[in-house]
């Protein structure tokens, strides 16, 4: 005799029931905060252009984040939250450094929004799994707001005092553009190249193991001696992402 069970009755799960749009006032800044940062780091990549592994899955997580907010709120608070907080160790870690240089626009603002945007994110997704009160929602969305302006003022004033070093007659004149070196630079022992960063992020002219590692700002231009033995050396930008971007110098 077959016993076949009916199917339970379908549970509502605990404290994953789909909400109606607006319950959770800290779904929205959170969504906000996550798709902005991760916008910011395709425009980032695509600038470069380079594609960062850690950034590319964060992308791609964050967009199943969002897509899951109105069917699985809770589940999507963990993807997104966890997601950013993941990211913002990893960030501090990779991108620190472009906050050192406001000077270089798009570095600066694209490692704000990564690290600072993320903090924030990872704030709204407590908020949200606690389900707080709108009033920190509200106070979370006006400091993002409040921080973009300051970084974009801060970068701007810092990026109009930038100086650029003119380039002298006998100078070996080097052009970094599109996150190209020129493929080789040839000079005697002892002159001069004027290194030309014509891009907006910033780049590094640097040989390892030696002394020559010239920090190059986004739109600015430096001289710098080459003081090394005849040979021939392996030049790198040693900015992570840039890690296309190679050159041979040649010293005679
Ligand atoms: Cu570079």
């Amino acid at each position: 005799m077959s016993t076949t069970l009916p199917d339970p009755p379908a549970q509502p799960v605990v404290g994953d029931r789909p909400d109606r749009p607006g319950k959770n006032p800290w779904l929205t800044p959170l969504k906000a905060l996550a798709g902005i940062v991760a916008l910011g780091d395709v425009v980032f990549m695509a600038l470069i252009p380079s594609l960062i592994p850690p950034l590319a899955a964060g992308v791609v997580l964050t967009l199943v984040g969002i897509a899951l907010v109105r069917r699985r709120p809770r589940v999507a608070v963990v993807v997104l939250g966890v997601t950013s907080a993941a990211l913002l160790l990893a960030g501090i870690a990779f991108l620190s450094s472009h906050l050192a240089h406001p000077g270089s626009p798009v570095d600066f603002l694209h490692a704000v929004l990564a690290i600072v945007g993320r903090a924030l994110a990872v704030v709204a997704a407590v908020g949200a799994w606690r389900r707080a009160a709108a009033a920190g929602a509200r106070r979370l969305a006006a400091a993002a707001l409040g921080l973009a302006g300051l970084a974009v003022a801060v970068s701007g004033v810092a990026t109009l005092l930038t100086e650029d070093e003119a380039a002298r007659d006998d100078d070996i004149p080097v052009v970094v553009a599109g996150s190209q070196f020129p493929a080789a630079i040839v000079v005697e022992q002892g002159q001069t190249l004027h290194l030309d960063n014509q891009d907006v992020f910033r780049h590094t002219f640097t040989v390892p193991d030696t002394t020559l590692d010239v920090d190059l700002p986004a739109t600015t231009a430096a001289r710098a001696i080459v003081d090394l033995p005849p040979g021939s050396y392996d030049v790198i930008c040693d900015i992570p992402g840039h890690e296309h971007m190679t050159a041979v110098l040649e010293v005679r």
